[in-house]
């Protein structure tokens, strides 16, 4: 139909403009095979039928019949889906922006800067807490959250309702490492012990699990190498500057030699591709080394000087974790971000946590 649609219109069309140039459709029966999408209009007459009105989805629902025809309005197939829930990391109110965001051990208040919601303040969690601010419920906004070492406690402030829940996993000397192990879009539970080399994981849908992987001083780095939508279990070797990890894809083992002692681990997806980038940023130098998953290799950028908190996020909202850190001395931000470019600003003060730094050791 949306051929015969067409010559409608440009019949009706050439009628406006040139009078009596009619070019009319006319026969016993017509056979109308396909809809038009917006833009009908007009009507057109026969012996043999009859259609006014607009054809489209405004009017969708709406029978046309007449003498030899009949014609059926209707909505575009499939079902309504929602609105795609944005997964990016410390994203306080969900519109797809890491914040700027902090917690203040001397208060136990965390701030807020929200790109969307704007500012908010919770005191939550108290002295000797780690900060673990993840998505645990799966609403695409992260949640304020402590891991206790003292009792081995999570406390989770949930983005929904304001409301708290606890729950004891993992014990003291325990490297907490939430991050979402079966892909269901919930973080896990989970801790890097490091005294056995061995990961606890409280998925959200697959259960409990125990691997055995890492020694002691290696360091839990957090990422879905493989792109395949769940966390892998990987470290980072300190004395030797190996990451090591196993692809959940296919268990496959997977290590490679980036970085030296002393640097930060800044694993996150640069690139924007869906995979985690293997990354380091080396204090002494400020400088960001970046593997680039795609084709395995790497970049450098000078940016940060010694005594920065690294703190990359997606601030701009475009898909790519920008470099990032955060000045502990004057509570500035420095953001590199890839599509808005450089921002500086403001938020929070000396001593202060940042939350994007939560998972940087
Ligand atoms: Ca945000
Ligand atoms: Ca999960
Ligand atoms: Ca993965
Ligand atoms: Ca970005």
């Amino acid at each position: 139909m949306g051929k015969f649609i067409n010559q409608m219109f440009f019949t009706l069309l050439f009628v406006g403009l040139f009078g009596a140039w009619v070019f009319a459709q006319s026969g016993g029966t017509f056979q109308i095979e396909k809809s038009v999408i917006a833009a009908g209009g007009g009507s057109s007459a026969g012996d043999q039928f009859s259609v006014d009105g607009t054809i489209g989805q405004s009017v969708a629902g709406i029978t046309s019949t007449g003498g030899a025809f009949s014609l059926a309005g209707g909505f575009w197939g499939g079902t309504a889906s929602a609105a795609p829930i944005a997964r990016t990391k410390f994203d306080f109110d969900g519109d797809g922006k890491t914040d700027e965001s902090v917690f203040r051990p001397s208060d136990n208040v965390w701030y807020l800067n929200r790109s969307q919601a704007g500012f908010a303040g919770y005191q939550f969690g108290t002295a000797g807490d780690l900060i673990t601010p993840a998505d645990f419920t799966g609403d695409g906004k992260t949640d304020v959250a402590v891991f206790r070492p003292s009792t081995g406690s999570w406390f989770i402030l949930k983005s929904e309702d304001g409301t708290f829940y606890g729950a004891n996993f993992g014990t003291n000397g325990d490297i907490p490492a939430p991050g979402d192990f079966d892909g269901d879009g919930k973080a896990d539970l989970a801790v890097f012990r490091p005294s056995t080399g061995t990961w606890f994981l409280q998925r959200s849908t697959a259960g409990f699990s125990a691997v055995a992987f890492g020694t002691n001083g290696d360091m839990p780095t957090l990422g879905d190498f493989d792109g395949d939508g769940k966390t892998d279990v990987a470290v980072f070797r300190p004395s030797s500057g190996v990451w090591y990890r196993l692809n959940s894809s296919n268990g496959s083992f997977f290590g490679v030699q980036f970085g030296v002692t002393g640097d930060k681990v800044v694993p996150a997806d640069y690139t924007g591709d869906g995979k985690t980038d293997i990354a380091v940023w080396r204090p002494l130098s400020g400088t960001w080394y970046i593997l680039k998953s795609e084709d395995g290799s790497f970049y450098g950028a000078a940016f940060g000087t010694a005594g920065d908190l690294p703190v990359p996020g997606d601030y701009d909202g475009d898909g790519k974790t920008d470099i990032a850190v955060f000045r502990p001395g004057d509570g500035n931000w420095y953001e590199q971000r890839s599509s808005s470019g450089f921002a500086a600003t403001h938020f929070g003060t000396t001593g202060d946590k940042p939350t994007p730094g939560a998972y940087v050791n």
